[in-house]
C-alpha cells in the first residue's frame, strides 16, 4: 500500500559513497513517499562482513527511524564501492504497525533473505501453514514474512544451490496470489537486487555520469523451450519455439543499454520505487515495469524477465511488449514542494485557478465553442451508441460523477449511473458489451476501483479512465481516457482533483452532445462559463480569510456539523461533508434538502451548526423552503450565497461567492468548504496533509 525505495549502486568511486550516506539516500526517497500515508519505516542495507545484512526499523515517521539510526552503534564510515540496500514504508494490512511487523521482513534471525512489500498476499495463510509444518520459524504477523521464509525454503531444498537469484524469485511468485511490488535482497547474493510487481506500482531510475548508449531495456523471455513464452508467440510462430534466441544474444544487447556511448562499462546508481516522487532527486530517467516484470539488477546491469503466471498462459502479446523504454520524467522538484504555503493540501487549493487552466488546455477552443478531449476522439461514436454511462470510482471521485450527473443525463440523454467501486463488486452488477464504463481515480491506482475496472474488461464493457497520473494503472488498462492534468496532488485530501476531474465529466458530456443542434445554446453558455471560472475561483479564494475566522471562532468547537443542499449542489455538499470528515475529524453529514422532512430535521435545533448552500438556480425556491424549516427549528445556518443576492436575510452569517451556469457552480461552492475544513484542522491542530488513518491512494480493497 505504501511506499518502497531501493538503492543499488556500482563502481562509485566517490568518497563519500560510506554508509552514511547511503542510509540518508535510503531516508531521504522515504521521506519523499511519506505523503502517501504510513505508519512505520524501515531500511536493509549491507553489513560489515559480506554474509550480513543490518536491519533498521521504526515506528512512525521516517525522522523517528533516522533517530534509531543516528544513535545506533553503527559504523557510518565504512565505504563501498558497490552496495544495494532497501527500504520502506509501510501501512499495515496484516498485523498491526510495530517493530517486528514493520519491514524489511528477514526469512530467518541471520536475514539471508530480506525483502520489502507493497500490497497483500492474499494466501498467505496457507503458506504460512505450510512452511511451520516444515519447521520455519515467524516472527511478525505480516503476509510479506511468508513470503520472505518461502524464498529461503526455496533456497534451501536445492540440494546444488545453482539457482539464479531471478530465477529463485521467480519461482516464489508463481506461489503467490493477491497485489504486490517486492525488491529482494540475499546475502546469498551480494550486490543484487531483484524488484517484481503485480498490481503496485514500480519504478526504476537510472543515473550515470555518461548519457547512456539506448534508451530501451529488452525483455529477456525465458530461453528454455520447455518454458516457452505463450504471451509472446501465436500460433503462428510457434515455430520459433524450437529456435529461442540464445542468451548470448540477449546479454549483448542488454550490456549495450547500459554502456556509455564510448561503449565502456561506467559507474552507475539505480533507484527503484513506488513512485517517481522519490527518483526525481536523483535522476529524471526512468522505466516504469508492468506487471509480471521482474527486474534483476547486478553487476552494473539491469535485466527485465517475465514472470509467467501458473494460472495463466494467455497474455496478450500487447501486455508483453519486447522491450520497456526508459523514459524522461517530467515532474520536478520544486513542483512537489510545499512552495510559500504551510501545507500541500493548501498549496494545492490555491493552485485551483491554474489546474482548471490546464485541464482546459488544448481541450477547449472559447471561440468556436467546441470541445475536444483528444483520447476520446476515436471512440466518440462507440459511447454513444452504449445504452448507458455506468460512472465507477471512491470518494471524492465518486462525488465528482455525482456533481456531473445531470448535466451528462441532460446533454447526452443516455441513462447514467454512478457506482461506489467497493459496493459495484460486492453487488457483482450485471454489466454488458454494449455498456460505457468510466473510472475515476486520482491516483490511477486506487484498487477498487482497478477491479471493477478489471470485472468491466471481461464482460466486454467499453472503459474509459478518467485519471491524474499519466502512466497509472487505470490509465494503461483503460481501452482510451482522459488525463486530467491537473498536476500532482499530495495533500491526502483532494482538492484540485476534483475540480478537475469536475471539468472534465462536464467536457465529456458536452463533447457527446456535440451532434445536437438543438443543445448548442447550452453547450454555449457553459463554455463561456468555463471561460471565466479561473477568475472566479480566485474570487472564491479571496475569502480565506472569512473562511479562516469562521472556522476558528464559530465551528471550532463543534461537534458536528450539517451540509444542506439539493440537486446540483447535492455533491457539493457531500464533498465538504467528507473534506470536514476526513482532515478536521468532525463530525460532518452531506444531506438532500429535499430528504430533511425524512428523518434529518430531528437533528436541528439552535445547538446544531448547519451549513445551506443557497445559490441560484432552478431549485431556489426549494432551498428557500428547506432553509425555512430550518430555521423555524431554531437553527442559525452559515449560507453559502452568491454576491448580490439580496433576499437572504439580514443578520445571516454568509459565505459570498461569485454566480455562474448552474452546470457550474458546484465548482466554486466546494472550495469554501475545502478552506473551511482545512483551517478547521489546522486550528485543531492536526496534520492536514497526513490525516490519521488514511493514505492517498488506497491501493488495497
Ligand atoms: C495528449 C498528450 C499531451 C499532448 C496532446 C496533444 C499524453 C499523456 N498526453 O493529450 O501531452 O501531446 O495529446 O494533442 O501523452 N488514456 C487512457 N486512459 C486514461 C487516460 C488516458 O487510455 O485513463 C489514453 C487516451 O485515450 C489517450 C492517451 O491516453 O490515447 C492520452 O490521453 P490524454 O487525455 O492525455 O490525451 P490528450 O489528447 O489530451
Ligand atoms: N501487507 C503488508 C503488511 O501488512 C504490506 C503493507 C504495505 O503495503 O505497506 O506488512
Ligand atoms: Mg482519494
Amino acid at each position: 500500500m505504501c511506499g518502497i525505495f531501493a538503492y543499488a549502486s556500482y563502481l562509485v568511486e566517490k568518497v563519500w559513497h560510506d554508509r552514511k550516506c547511503i542510509c540518508e539516500t535510503l531516508c531521504n526517497g522515504l521521506s519523499r513517499l511519506e505523503y502517501r500515508g504510513y505508519d512505520s519505516a524501515g531500511i536493509g542495507i549491507d553489513g560489515d562482513k559480506p554474509d550480513e545484512t543490518f536491519l533498521f526499523k521504526e515506528v512512525g515517521k521516517v525522522a523517528g527511524l533516522r533517530k534509531r539510526i543516528a544513535e545506533s552503534t553503527l559504523d557510518t564510515s565504512k565505504t563501498f564501492v558497490s552496495q544495494v540496500s532497501i527500504a520502506h514504508t509501510r501501512w499495515a494490512t496484516h498485523g498491526v504497525p510495530s517493530i517486528v511487523n514493520c519491514h524489511p521482513l528477514r526469512s530467518d534471525p541471520s536475514a539471508e533473505f530480506t525483502l520489502v512489500h507493497n500490497g497483500i498476499v492474499t494466501n498467505c495463510a496457507e503458506l504460512r501453514q505450510v512452511l511451520q509444518k516444515r519447521g520455519y520459524n515467524f516472527e511478525s504477523e505480516t503476509d510479506t514474512e511468508a513470503v520472505a521464509i518461502l524464498t529461503k525454503y526455496i533456497y534451501d531444498s536445492q540440494p546444488d544451490k545453482r539457482l539464479s537469484f531471478t530465477d529463485l524469485v521467480k519461482t516464489v511468485l508463481t506461489e503467490l496470489e493477491g497485489s504486490f511490488a517486492f525488491v529482494f535482497k540475499s546475502i546469498h547474493y551480494p550486490n543484487e537486487l531483484v524488484t517484481a510487481r503485480r498490481g503496485s506500482p514500480l519504478l526504476i531510475g537510472v543515473k550515470t555520469e555518461k548519457k547512456l548508449k539506448v534508451d530501451f531495456v529488452d525483455v529477456e523471455f525465458s530461453g528454455d523451450p520447455s518454458e516457452a513464452k505463450p504471451d509472446l508467440l501465436s500460433s503462428a510462430t510457434t515455430g520459433r519455439l524450437l529456435a529461442p534466441p540464445s542468451n548470448s544474444h540477449i546479454y549483448r544487447s542488454q550490456s549495450r543499454a547500459f554502456m556509455s556511448e564510448d561503449g565502456l562499462p561506467q559507474p552507475i546508481e539505480f533507484f527503484v520505487a513506488s513512485d517517481a516522487s522519490a527518483i526525481v532527486e536523483h535522476t529524471k530517467r526512468v522505466l516504469y515495469l508492468e506487471d509480471d516484470d521482474i527486474a534483476h539488477i547486478a553487476a552494473g546491469e539491469l535485466h527485465i524477465h517475465r514472470l509467467r503466471r501458473r494460472d495463466d498462459g494467455s497474455q496478450s502479446p500487447s501486455q508483453a511488449a519486447a522491450t520497456r523504454s526508459i523514459e524522461t520524467l517530467e515532474i520536478e522538484i520544486a513542483e512537489i514542494m510545499k512552495g510559500k504555503f504551510d501545507h500541500f493540501m493548501q498549496k494545492e487549493i490555491y493552485e485551483q485557478p491554474e489546474s482548471v487552466i490546464n485541464t482546459m488546455r488544448g481541450r477547449v477552443n472559447f471561440d468556436d465553442h467546441k470541445i475536444t478531449l483528444g483520447g476520446l476522439r476515436q471512440y466518440l461514436h462507440i459511447i454513444r451508441r452504449g445504452r448507458r454511462i455506468v460512472f465507477i470510482a471512491c470518494g471524492t471521485s465518486y462525488h465528482s460523477c455525482i456533481a456531473t450527473r445531470a448535466i451528462f443525463e441532460e446533454l447526452t440523454e443516455i441513462p447514467i449511473s454512478v457506482e461506489l467501486a467497493s459496493d459495484f463488486l460486492d453487488r457483482k452488477t450485471p454489466i454488458f458489451r454494449d455498456d460505457v464504463c468510466v473510472f475515476l481515480s486520482q491516483s490511477g491506482e486506487t484498487a477498487d476501483t482497478i477491479l471493477s475496472l478489471r470485472y468491466c474488461l471481461e464482460r466486454g464493457a467499453l472503459c474509459i479512465g478518467v485519471v491524474n497520473t499519466v502512466g497509472s494503472t487505470i490509465s494503461r488498462e483503460t481501452h482510451c481516457g482522459v488525463h486530467i492534468n491537473a498536476g500532482p496532488e499530495i495533500g491526502v485530501a483532494s482538492t484540485k482533483a476534483y475540480t478537475s476531474q469536475y471539468i472534465v465529466l462536464l467536457m465529456m458530456a458536452i463533447q457527446l452532445s456535440e451532434d445536437r443542434i438543438s443543445l448548442q445554446e447550452r453547450r454555449k453558455q457553459i463554455i463561456d462559463g468555463l471561460h471565466a471560472l479561473p477568475g472566479q475561483i480566485k474570487k472564491v479564494l479571496a475569502l480565506d480569510k472569512l473562511l479562516q475566522q469562521l472556522a476558528t471562532t464559530q465551528l471550532v468547537s463543534s461537534r458536528s456539523l450539517l451540509i444542506l443542499g439539493r440537486g446540483l449542489q447535492y455533491a457539493t455538499c457531500l464533498e465538504g461533508a467528507l473534506k470536514i470528515k476526513e482532515i478536521s475529524y468532525m463530525h460532518s453529514e452531506g444531506i438532500l434538502a429535499g430528504e430533511l422532512k425524512h428523518g434529518p430535521l430531528a437533528l436541528i435545533d439552535e445547538n446544531m451548526p448547519v451549513i445551506i448552500i443557497m445559490t441560484r438556480d432552478s431549485l431556489y425556491p426549494k432551498v428557500k423552503n428547506a432553509f425555512a424549516q430550518i430555521t423555524a427549528r431554531k437553527a442559525q445556518p452559515i449560507i453559502i450565497c452568491n454576491e448580490g443576492d439580496t433576499s437572504i436575510p439580514d443578520g445571516a452569517t454568509t459565505i459570498r461567492v461569485p454566480e455562474t451556469v448552474d452546470a457550474l457552480q458546484g465548482i466554486l461552492n466546494i472550495i469554501p468548504l475545502q478552506l473551511l475544513s482545512y483551517h478547521l484542522a489546522v486550528k485543531n491542530g492536526f496534520d492536514v496533509d497526513f490525516p490519521r488513518n488514511l493514505a492517498k491512494s488506497v491501493t488495497t480493497e
